[in-house]
Formats: C-alpha cells, structure tokens, sequence
C-alpha cells in the first residue's frame, strides 16, 4: 500500500474532464452555450445527479446534508483522519458560462481519478464537495450551503430567507428531495484537515502575464445590502415636476453616489456594484412609486469596505431628506477577508515547480465557498486562467491546457496532503 508520494505524472484525461464539463453545460434552464442553473431548480437537481453519477463511478462514496451539500469521499488508509477537502460549486446565475465553479469540482473530480489511476493510497481520505448554492441568485445571499456548514448562517436566519416569489428554503429543499433537521448541517472546526478549491481567476492577470496558475493568498471581503426606495407614484403626464417623489431618479442618484464611493477610496482593490434595480410600477408613463435594488461592496480591506458602506448610508439619508422618499438599507451579508493557509500554499507551490507550471502568488476578488471553510479548516485556492477575464457571461471561457495544468498541480497537491 503506498502512502509515499509516488512519481506523481498524473496521467490525466483532459479530454474526459472537457467531455464532462460540456456535458455538465447542456443542463441549464437556458439555451445553450448560456449556462443558468439556479440552486433546486430542476437543472440543478438534474447537474446534481450528473455529478453523483460520475463520482460513484470513480468509486467514491457519495453522501448529502440536509440542504444538499454533497460529499463525494475516496476513503484513505486511516479513515480516524480529517480528510483533504476539495471543490467548488456548479450552480450558475443566470446567463453564465460553464467554467465558473464546475472547473473546481469536475477538475477535482479528475484531480482524484489521476490519482487511482496512478495507484496513490491516501493515508488522509479525500474529499469532492459540491456546495449548495454559492450563487446568490435564489435567496439573496451567495455561499448559502458553506455558510451552514461554518454556521456563519444558522437554521433560523436560513428559514427567514425568501425569493423573489415570497417562497422559503423549505419550500425549495423539501420538494428537491433534502428532509433532514438543518441543524446537522453545521459542521465542527476541524471537519477538514486542510482545502482547496480550484477556480477559474475571474479576473484578468494570468492570461495577461502568461502565468499557469494563481496561488490564492487573500480573498477579498464582500457584502451585499437590499436597498427599498419608496416615493410617491402618479401621472407621468398629469404629475408636473415640482414636488415630484420619484423613487427611481432617487436611486439613480444613489447608484452614482455608491459608484463615486468605491472609485474614491484610493485603492484599486474597492468595487462596487448595484446589480438588480426593480422598478414599480414600471409602467412608461408612470412615475415610479417603488425601487427594490442591492448593493454589492467588495474590497481586500474591510474597514475600507465599511467606509464605502457607511458613505453610501449617509448619501441615501441626504436624498430621503432632500427627495421627500423611504429609502430602507438592510445589510445581508458583511463578511470579513480570508487569509489563506502558508502551509498549503507551500504545497501548491511545490507542486507547481515539480508539475513544470508557472505560478504567481494573488488576491481572489470574487467570493468563494473557501471563503467560509476557513472558519473551520485551514484553506487555500488554486486558479487557473480565464479569457479577458471574463467570467458570469456566456462566453467565459479556459482552454483545456490551462484547465489541465490546474488539475496537474491540484492532484500533486492533493496527494503530497493526503499521503
Ligand atoms: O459573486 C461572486 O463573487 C461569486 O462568483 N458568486
Ligand atoms: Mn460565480
Ligand atoms: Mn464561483
């Protein structure tokens, strides 16, 4: 049985793995090549079992929570061991592309099945998880199912949320198939001995400086507000401008005002966007009475983040007073930076120089679900190149060889862990 570190030439099948994320691409709620795939809808649970399927086929054992976290396990030489943890998510927001979150765990899977392959035992069992609902499109709130798992979200906030529709988490766990107490989802410090997500960057650098692959060293601290304008509707014609309580020129306002903000911090790193903007009641020739929009802040700094929030909270008071309008800010989530583990990023490095790929050490600016694991396990992340950097488009995009050398250097990683 060997637990040394073998000669690891993983001998991967990036065909296979390209294959599998095409196919993984076909189920979508869009036509294709647009990739929507909203969490518990029936291309979720159809991906899901796509998923399932291909990792009982690899010889893992395959495990749910209560709200569809999924565990695909390749048990190792001494089960009493924390297991090494890898995956992502392959939920999609609407009008997305196929690499977001599937790459992390199809190349997981892949990573995994070059390993046996290769005839590795792992001392450590390893792990493929599959987290429910990264996205935010559904309740409002991204990471939904790794944030129950660090108990950074507890079953009660968690029963609170709702859709669009008014409908609930139960209204949408239950019928997927997903019954268990929610409090079983929350998993103890230490769960993992150590994780690694792979993802593409979203982001622009590693194709630009030709750089293989990205060693995650921060990822930045997001937060997301639920912002309600309400003014006074009427004629569009009839109603003359003064005194005029247009909720949607308010936010107009407001949107310039949270644009100014974050491009006025003196750093590269803040970013702000409003995202949804819903207008009621949205008729040409009526004024609107009612504006439903969020705010997403970002920064690697969270005091700077803060000071964005709190200057758009002043900004909205003065628009109220001078407008005559509501505006009503509920914060849903303000979420601290991660900081990444030295040690497995010295891992990802030793496996970068043994693998022959280039590497840079960065900053991951989207969120992640390794962003809530490492309020249990030491974590780190692995990127791989994306096109212009595009990403949440249809036309996202990773070229096999980068995809292949992510998967090349997190199989390396994984073992040198595990063993
Ligand atoms: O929004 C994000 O950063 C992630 O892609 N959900
Ligand atoms: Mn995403
Ligand atoms: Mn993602």
């Amino acid at each position: 049985m060997t637990t040394t570190r073998p000669n690891l030439n993983p001998d991967l099948s990036v065909d296979r793995l390209m294959a599998e994320l095409f196919a993984l691409a076909k189920i979508s709620e869009a036509e294709p090549p647009v990739v929507t795939r909203v969490v518990f809808g029936p291309a979720d649970l159809r991906a899901r079992a796509y998923v399932k399927g291909l990792c009982a086929e690899a010889g893992l054992t395959v495990r749910e929570d209560a709200v569809g976290n999924t565990f695909a396990r390749w048990e190792g030489a001494d089960p009493s061991l924390a297991p090494i943890g890898t995956g992502s998510h392959i939920d999609a927001i609407p009008n997305a592309g196929l690499y977001d979150g599937c790459v992390g765990v199809l190349g997981g899977l892949e990573a995994i099945r070059a390993l046996k392959a290769l005839g590795f035992k792992p001392r450590r069992s390893i792990e493929l998880v599959v987290f429910t609902a990264e996205e935010p499109t559904r309740f409002g709130i991204g990471c939904l199912g790794s944030r129950m798992m660090a108990n950074v979200l507890t079953p009660q906030q968690a029963l609170a949320l709702r859709d669009k529709e008014g409908r609930g988490l139960e209204d949408w766990r239950v019928p997927a198939g997903f019954t268990g107490p929610l409090e079983s989802v929350a998993v103890p410090k230490g769960r993992f001995h150590q994780f690694i997500e792979m993802h593409i960057e979203q982001g622009p650098l590693l194709e630009e400086e030709k750089v293989d692959v990205g060693l995650v060293t921060h990822i930045a601290a997001p937060a997301s507000q639920r912002i309600v304008i309400e003014g006074e509707g009427g004629h569009a014609g009839g109603k003359l401008m003064p005194g005029r309580k247009d909720a949607l020129a308010a936010a107009a306002e407001l949107i310039l005002a949270l644009e100014s903000a974050a491009k006025s911090t003196g750093a590269i790193d803040t970013v702000g966007t409003v995202g949804i903007c819903e207008v009621f009641p949205g008729a040409v020739n009526s004024i609107p009475s009612r504006v439903t929009m969020t705010t997403d802040v970002r920064d690697i700094d969270r005091a700077r983040r803060d000071r964005v929030l709190a200057a758009l909270g002043a900004v909205a008071n003065d628009i109220s007073r001078r407008r005559g309008v509501k505006i009503a800010t509920e914060l849903v989530n303000a979420d601290p930076p991660t900081t990444c583990d030295p040690a497995i990023l010295a891992a990802l490095e030793e496996s970068a120089i043994a693998a022959g790929k280039s590497y840079k050490k960065m900053v991951a600016r989207a969120y992640h679900d390794t962003s809530f694991v490492s309020c249990i396990a030491p974590v780190a992340m692995l990127f791989i190149p994306c096109r212009g950097g595009v990403s949440h488009r249809p036309d996202e995009y990773a070229s096999p060889q980068w995809i292949g050398s992510g998967v090349h250097v997190l199989s390396r990683t994984l073992a040198k862990l595990a063993a």
